[in-house]
């Protein structure tokens, strides 16, 4: 029956693992993506689950299995085995607090030097644009240190609203080209 790179139904349901810290937006994001609309969020114990059929975008029809693991300090040590070999991470940032910005950092170079991580596909996700004081993206960029990961790791910044929604699909139609593209290329490794 072939191995799992070249059978098409393993090759469209993604596993992906959302993470960042506690209030970046990242329960708004799964619910959002799920139901389309908003959703009141409480503070995560441990973790949401969703398996989730895009809607939108050229990803559309892909069927993904989300893990929102919560993000504060105390849940932070569970995101080693959530994280571990799935096809995607996503990192929400709360883009208006600036305060966080270093330990958002921190944590999430933790996560990308994991050996099971190594050229896992990044997602970031800019959340809250609507506030008035986000930050732009490249701040984003600049701030989270990003051209410092391993160069295995590809990767995009969003930004994005999750309380509208906006910016979520064209995340997630990156995420899946990346995904895509990485499949491509370990497969060829593969053959060679
Ligand atoms: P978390 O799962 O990362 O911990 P949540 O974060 O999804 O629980 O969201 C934390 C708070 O941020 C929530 O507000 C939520 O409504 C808000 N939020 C999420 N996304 C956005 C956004 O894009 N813009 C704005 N303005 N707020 C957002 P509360 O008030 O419930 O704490
Ligand atoms: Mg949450």
């Amino acid at each position: 029956m072939g191995n799992s790179f070249s059978n098409m139904s393993a090759f469209q349901s993604l596993h992906i693992v959302m993470l960042g810290l506690d209030s970046a937006g990242k329960t708004t994001v799964l619910y959002r993506l799920k139901f389309n609309e908003f959703v009141n969020t409480v503070p995560t114990i441990g973790f949401n689950t969703e398996k989730i059929k895009l809607s939108n975008g050229s990803a559309k029809g892909i069927s993904c299995h989300f893990w929102d693991v919560g993000g504060q300090e105390k849940l932070r040590p569970l995101w080693k085995s959530y994280s571990r070999c799935t096809d995607g991470i996503i990192y929400v940032v709360d883009s208006v607090d600036v305060d966080r910005l270093e330990e958002a950092r921190t944590e999430l170079h933790k996560v990308t030097k994991f050996a099971e991580n190594q050229g896992t596909p990044l997602l970031v996700i800019a959340n809250k644009q609507d506030l008035p004081r986000s930050l732009p993206v490249a701040d984003i960029e600049k701030q989270l240190a990003l051209h410092e990961l391993t160069p295995t790791t590809a990767y995009h910044v969003q930004p994005a609203c999750a309380i509208i929604g906006e910016g979520l699909h064209e995340g997630m139609d990156k995420l899946h080209e990346m995904i895509v593209k990485r499949r491509k290329s370990l497969k060829q490794k593969k053959k060679r």
